[in-house]
């Protein structure tokens, strides 16, 4: 059967949770039609990573972002065997979903608004429930699970759903974020959390360059040797430069324990 086939050469791989969704399954209301990604979809294969938990646990978010490189490097790796796989021994199409992109970055969507939603394909997969911190929570991996997928046009049923509520309700993600993001229910207010979780990210860079613009040539160099602009250059090279991962780290709820 090609799912146990898919699946057994995912987990050989070291993915640590595939999971399967029809495309009938797939509901996500804000995101575009998968359809316009891979016109012939019948399917999405999900993927799941588990994150490092000292490095989610540390103190210093440089380690914290560091140990995501390496979930972003290996699933990425991952998810380009697992199309070649697929796309060679059933003679099909895939299409790949990287843990934060595709993302269009040009309104309307402005970066908020991925090609293909994650959580929601993990959910339809099996993969987990939407906790109070709109993260999916996995029976065995808690909150620390990063996704990827596959859009495929192979006819595949969607694997049975969690149907338990795995959040416990302690509200330990609400009170722990700094950027106040979580406060309404079903809800992440996006701008708060990057304020806090991306300060070198876009809205970072554009309040450095404004406060550049303004400046004579001798106030521009003082500008550039503040120790924020060393901040933005290293961004800038990393990518979406994590600095909170509180509502992951605090969740209680870990199968392995
Ligand atoms: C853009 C984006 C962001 C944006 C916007 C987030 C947002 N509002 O969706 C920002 C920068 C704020 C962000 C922050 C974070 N993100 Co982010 N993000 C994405 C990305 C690229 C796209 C998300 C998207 O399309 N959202 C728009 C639409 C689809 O969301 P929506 O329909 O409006 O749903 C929202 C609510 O309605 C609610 N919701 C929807 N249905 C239901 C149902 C129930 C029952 C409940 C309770 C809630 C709920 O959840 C959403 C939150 O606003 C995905 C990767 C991907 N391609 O999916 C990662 C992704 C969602 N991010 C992830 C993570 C881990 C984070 C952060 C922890 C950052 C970090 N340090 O790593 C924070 C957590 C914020 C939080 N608690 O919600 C993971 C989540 C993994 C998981 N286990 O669930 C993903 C899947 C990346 C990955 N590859 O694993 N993210
Ligand atoms: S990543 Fe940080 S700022 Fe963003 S929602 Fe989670 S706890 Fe709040
Ligand atoms: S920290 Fe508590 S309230 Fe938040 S998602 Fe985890 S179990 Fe649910």
């Amino acid at each position: 059967m090609s799912k146990e086939n898919i699946r057994k050469y995912g987990l050989d791989l070291g993915i640590d949770v595939v999971g399967f969704t029809s495309i009938e399954d797939y509901r996500s209301e804000r995101s575009p039609d998968p359809r316009t990604i891979l016109p012939d979809v019948k399917s999405i294969v999900v993927f799941g990573h588990r994150m490092i938990d000292g490095a989610l646990d540390s103190k210093n978010m440089r380690v914290a972002m560091m140990a995501r490189m390496g979930v972003m490097d290996t699933s990425k790796s991952h998810l380009y065997l697992m199309a070649r796989f697929i796309e060679d021994k059933y003679k099909t199409k895939t299409a790949p979903v990287l843990s934060s992109y595709p993302l269009d970055m040009e309104a309307p969507a402005m970066g908020l608004i991925g090609d293909v939603s994650l959580r929601h394909a993990a959910v339809s997969a099996g993969l987990g429930a939407f906790g109070r911190h709109n993260l999916v929570i996995h029976p065995r991996y808690g909150s620390r699970l990063s996704f990827t997928a596959l859009l495929t046009e192979l006819p595949l049923p969607s694997d049975p759903p969690v149907t338990e509520d795995l959040c416990n309700f302690c509200n330990l993600c609400v009170e722990s974020c700094p950027g106040r993001a979580l406060d309404t229910e079903k809800r992440t207010e996006d701008l708060k959390c990057l304020r806090v979780s991306q300060p070198y990210g876009i809205g970072g860079a554009f309040g450095y360059i404004r406060r550049f613009l303004g400046k004579s040539p001798e106030e521009q160099l003082t500008v550039l040797k503040e120790p924020r602009f060393m901040s933005l250059y290293q961004a800038s090279f990393i990518g979406f430069h994590y600095h909170c991962f509180n509502c992951i780290a605090v969740c209680p709820i870990d199968g392995r324990k």
